[in-house]
């Protein structure tokens, strides 16, 4: 005899309005040639400086080519730009790649995203807009949640 079980729990974050991490159906085929992205675990650190904050998210391509993210825009910030980390500095990168059925990981220590000239300090619990520009893929929008100036995201996977 068995005990039957439901479907695994899918764990998101309680505010998390994103397209979260892969959902169930990923049906349709992969081949088709064209990256396919979803953005999920994005998130702020609520910003200690008065005029800069760093972001962080994830985007997944489940298709069969690779594309870049080139530029970011922000309601919140004058400008934004994309940073890559190497030996513990920081620098300004034109565009970076997201492979075929791959990731672009942008998280805390590497890669991050760079709002400056901030219009509002965002605050813990607040969204930010975000607008993130591909070199072929369509622009996709992302909320981003302002989390507390120390939090790290847990792995849940
Ligand atoms: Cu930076």
């Amino acid at each position: 005899m068995r005990l039957r079980l439901g479907p695994p729990a899918l764990v998101i974050a309680g505010a998390l309005a994103l397209a979260g991490c892969g959902g169930s159906d990923s049906g349709g085929d992969s081949d088709s040639g064209k990256p396919e992205l979803s953005v999920g675990s994005a998130y702020m650190p609520q910003p200690v400086s008065d005029d800069m904050a760093a972001g962080f998210l994830t985007v997944t391509n489940k298709g069969g080519a690779a594309d870049d993210l080139t530029s970011v825009t922000s309601d919140v910030a004058g400008q934004v730009t994309v940073h890559e980390t190497v030996d513990g500095a920081m620098q300004e990168v034109k565009s970076l790649k997201i492979p075929a059925g791959g990731r672009l990981e942008l998280r805390s220590g590497g890669d991050h995203l760079m709002f400056e000239q901030l219009k509002r300090k965002p605050k813990e619990g607040q969204t930010v807009s975000v607008e993130l520009r591909f070199a072929h893929s369509a622009p996709l929008k992302v909320e981003m949640p302002v989390k507390p100036a120390t939090y790290t995201p847990k792995t849940g996977h």
